[in-house]
C-alpha cells in the first residue's frame, strides 16, 4: 500500500472506506499470484480444471450474468448533450443513456457503502496498450472478483511494471463490484455472485471514473475493455485528436513482400475475430493479426495514421469457432485460457455449437446449464451459451503479427467498414474520398442476433459499430472524424465497405467468404498502391470488371448478383437513413452527412 503512488494510494483508500473489504491485495502481475489466484478460484469453485488442456479453465455464471448490459450502462456528463444527441420528439434515443453525474452520485451511493463486506478487494494497475507506448493509457481497477482479477491478467498488462510507468501520472479510476458482501443473504447460482436487478455501469467522462456493479460479466467487469478502451477512450481520443475504434487490426504481405495494415469496423456476427485470424486462400498471400477488437489510432508527425491495439488478449465469443472458421484462434485457445458458459466433454475438454465435427464420437457432452449427457435431438437449448467466451493471451495466437506491440504503432492504409447485409449491399466498394467514407462509416447497418439483448433478426443501424460504446454525442463523434479532412499533410487512408453476406433469392450466401475474403483484401491491397481498377457506381466505387481475383475458386461466383446496385434497395435505404439521421442524430448530425445522403440519393435517383 504505502508504496503506491500517492494518487492511487489515495484512490485506493477512498474505495476501502466506501467499499468495506475484509482485506486489500495490490496485484504484482506476477505468474505465482496468478498461480494462487486460479488454485483459490477453483478452490471456491468459481473456476473448474479442464484436463484436457494446459491450464485452462470452466467458469460458469448465474444464468442472469451473461451479457453485457446496455439499458443500465450510462454515461454521465453535466450537459446530457454532451452524451446523446437529443432524439426527434417521442423517440427513444439508441445511441446511449445519460445521468447526470448528481443522479448518478445517489444511485452508486445506493449500491456500494460496505458492497465488498467479508471479501478482498484487489487493486489492478494495467496498461491499455504496450506498456510506455505513447499511445498507450493506464487504469486501475478496484474489484472484489478474483475471476476479474485472473481475466484481467489475460487481457491486460498488469502488475507492478504498470505501476514503476505511471509514476505520479494521470489514470483512469476503475471501480467494480459483484454487489454480494458476505456473508450471503441468499443462495448464489453457479458460485457465482452478482446482483442482477442492481447492476449498473457507470462512466464519468469529466474526471476519468468508471463504476461498475453487480455483474461479474467479461464486458461489465473487465473495466479495461469496453468501458475504458472505447467508451472513456473515444471521449480521451476526441479531446486530444485521436480515435478509439472498435475495430480488428490486420496485417497484409502479398507475394512480393509487400506490406500493408488494415483496421476494420464490424458489427457483432460478422465474424471480426475470424477475419483478424484469417488463414488467405488466395496463394501468396499471408494475413498477420494485430487486434480483433479495439483499436486506438492517432496521426504521426508524418502525417500517417498509425494503430495499437490496447488489449493483450482475446475476449472471443466461442460458438461458431472451429478449426474450420477460425484454426488460429482454435491453436491460441489450447494453453492458459478461461472459458465462460461453454459446455464440457467428458474428456476434460470443452464443446460448442459449431465443434460437431470436431469431437469424437464417443464423448459425452454436459451443457452450460449443466445438462449431462446432452444431445442436439434431446435438448431444446444450445449445449453453451450463445454469448460464451474464450479469454486467451494474444501471445499465443500463431500469426500475431512481429510489430504488434510496437510502441509507435502500425501503419494503418486502409480503413474498412462492414455488414451483415442479405440484400442489396455489393461485396466490397470504396468509398469517393474521406467525408464519403465518414458518412459509410455512419451508415452502417447489420442483421442482428442473439449477442447482448437483441433476440430477433432485424436489421440494426450501428454506425462505425460504435452504437453500444460511444462515449459521446454521436454528432460530435462525426464531427471529430469529418475534422480530419481539413487538416493539412495527413495521409488519409482510403475507406472501403464490405459484405460477406449477400445472399441469392434462394436465400444462399453468394460469397464463399472466410479464406476466399483474401481476394477483397488483394483488392483493396492493390486499390492502396492506385491501381486502376475501379468503377464508378452510385454508392462508390465498384471493382472494374475482371479486376476481383477470382483464379482458383472451387466453385463459380456469381459476379452479377454479388456487385448489382438495385435501384429500388438503395432509394429505400436512403429513406432509412434519412429517418435514422433525423430521429436519432437531428440537430447534432454534421451537414457533411446530410450532404452525403442528398449526393447518394441523386447519383441513385439518375442511375439506369
Ligand atoms: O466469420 C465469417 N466470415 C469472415 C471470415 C474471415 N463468417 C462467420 C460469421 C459468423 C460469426 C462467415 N459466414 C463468412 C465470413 O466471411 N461468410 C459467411 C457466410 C457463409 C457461410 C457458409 C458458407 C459460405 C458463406 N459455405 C459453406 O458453409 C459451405
Ligand atoms: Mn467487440
Amino acid at each position: 500500500m504505502s508504496q503506491l503512488p500517492e494518487k492511487v494510494f489515495n484512490y485506493v483508500e477512498e474505495n476501502i472506506n466506501l467499499c468495506k473489504p475484509d482485506s486489500v491485495h495490490i496485484c504484482d502481475g506476477s505468474q505465482m499470484e496468478n498461480d494462487i489466484l486460479l488454485y483459490q478460484l477453483q478452490k471456491d469453485g468459481i473456476l473448474k480444471k479442464l484436463p484436457k488442456y494446459k491450464n485452462c479453465w470452466l467458469a460458469k455464471t448465474d444464468p442472469a450474468d451473461v451479457a453485457r448490459v446496455e439499458r443500465l450502462t450510462y454515461i454521465s456528463t453535466e450537459l446530457k448533450r454532451d452524451t446523446i444527441p437529443t432524439p426527434k420528439t417521442g423517440v427513444a434515443s439508441q445511441l446511449g443513456n445519460w445521468m447526470s453525474p448528481a443522479d448518478m452520485e445517489e444511485q452508486l451511493f445506493m449500491r456500494f457503502p460496505e458492497c465488498m463486506k467479508g471479501r478482498t478487494m484487489y487493486v489492478i494497475p494495467f496498461s491499455m496498450g504496450p506498456i510506455g507506448s505513447p499511445l498507450s493509457k493506464i487504469g486501475i481497477q478496484c474489484t472484489d472478483s478474483p475471476y476479474v482479477v485472473a481475466s484481467m491478467n489475460i487481457m491486460t498488462r498488469m502488475g507492478v511494471k504498470v505501476l514503476d510507468s505511471l509514476k505520479d501520472g494521470d489514470f483512469v479510476k476503475c471501480l467494480h463490484s459483484v454487489g454480494r458482501p458476505l456473508p450471503l443473504t441468499a443462495p448464489l447460482h453457479n458460485n457465482w455472485p452478482c446482483d442482477p436487478k442492481n447492476t449498473l455501469v457507470a462512466h464519468f467522462q469529466e474526471r476519468n471514473e468508471i463504476c461498475s456493479f453487480g455483474s461479474g460479466y467479461g464486458g461489465n467487469s473487465l473495466l479495461g475493455k469496453k468501458c475504458f478502451a472505447l467508451r472513456i477512450g473515444s471521449k480521451l481520443a476526441q479531446r486530444e485528436g485521436w480515435f478509439a475504434e472498435h475495430m480488428l487490426i490486420l496485417g497484409l504481405e502479398n507475394s512480393k513482400g509487400e506490406k500493408k495494415y488494415i483496421a476494420a469496423a464490424f458489427p457483432s456476427a460478422c465474424g471480426k475475430t475470424n477475419l483478424a485470424m484469417m488463414t488467405p486462400l488466395l496463394p501468396g498471400y499471408k494475413v498477420t493479426c494485430v487486434g480483433d477488437d479495439i483499436a486506438w489510432m492517432r496521426f504521426d508527425e508524418n502525417g500517417q495514421l498509425r494503430a495499437i491495439n490496447p488489449e493483450n488478449g482475446f475476449f472471443g465469443v466461442a460458438p461458431g469457432t472451429s478449426n474450420k472458421t477460425n484454426p488460429c484462434a482454435m491453436d491460441t485457445i489450447q494453453t492458459n485460457t478461461i472459458f465462460t458458459n461453454v459446455a464440457e466433454t467428458s474428456d476434460g475438454g470443452v464443446f460448442w455449437e459449431g465443434l460437431e465435427k470436431e469431437i469424437d464420437d464417443d464423448v459425452e457432452i454436459t451443457s452450460w446449464l449443466g445438462e449431462e449427457h446432452w444431445t442436439k435431438e434431446k435438448s431444446s437449448k444450445t449445449a453453451a451459451h450463445p454469448n460464451s467466451r474464450f479469454c486467451t493471451p494474444a501471445s499465443q495466437c500463431p500469426i500475431l503479427d512481429k510489430e504488434w506491440e510496437c510502441p509507435k504503432g502500425v501503419p494503418i492504409d486502409a480503413i474498412i467498414f462492414g455488414g451483415r447485409r442479405p440484400d442489396g449491399v455489393p461485396l466490397v466498394y470504396e468509398a469517393f474520398n474521406w467525408q464519403h467514407g465518414v458518412f459509410l462509416g455512419a451508415s452502417m447497418r447489420s442483421e442482428a442476433t442473439a449477442a447482448a439483448e437483441h433476440k430477433a433478426k432485424s436489421l440494426m443501424h450501428d454506425p462505425f459499430a460504435m452504437r453500444p460504446f460511444f462515449g459521446y454525442n454521436f454528432g460530435d463523434y462525426l464531427k471529430h472524424w469529418m475534422s480530419f479532412q481539413d487538416k493539412k499533410n495527413l495521409n488519409l487512408p482510403k475507406i472501403f465497405h464490405v459484405n460477406w453476406f449477400r445472399k441469392n433469392s434462394e436465400g444462399q450466401f453468394l460469397w464463399p467468404g472466410f479464406g476466399e475474403n483474401a481476394r477483397v483484401l488483394d483488392w483493396i491491397f492493390r486499390r492502396i498502391n492506385n491501381e486502376d481498377i475501379t468503377q464508378k457506381s452510385p454508392i462508390g466505387l465498384l471493382p472494374k470488371f475482371d479486376s476481383l481475383n477470382l483464379d482458383g475458386l472451387d466453385n463459380p461466383v456469381d459476379l452479377e448478383a454479388l456487385f448489382n446496385i438495385p435501384k429500388e434497395f438503395w432509394l429505400d435505404e436512403v429513406k432509412a437513413l434519412e429517418k435514422y439521421f433525423e430521429e436519432q442524430v437531428n440537430v447534432d448530425l454534421p451537414p457533411q452527412i446530410r450532404e452525403e445522403l442528398k449526393k447518394l440519393e441523386e447519383r441513385v435517383k439518375n442511375s439506369a
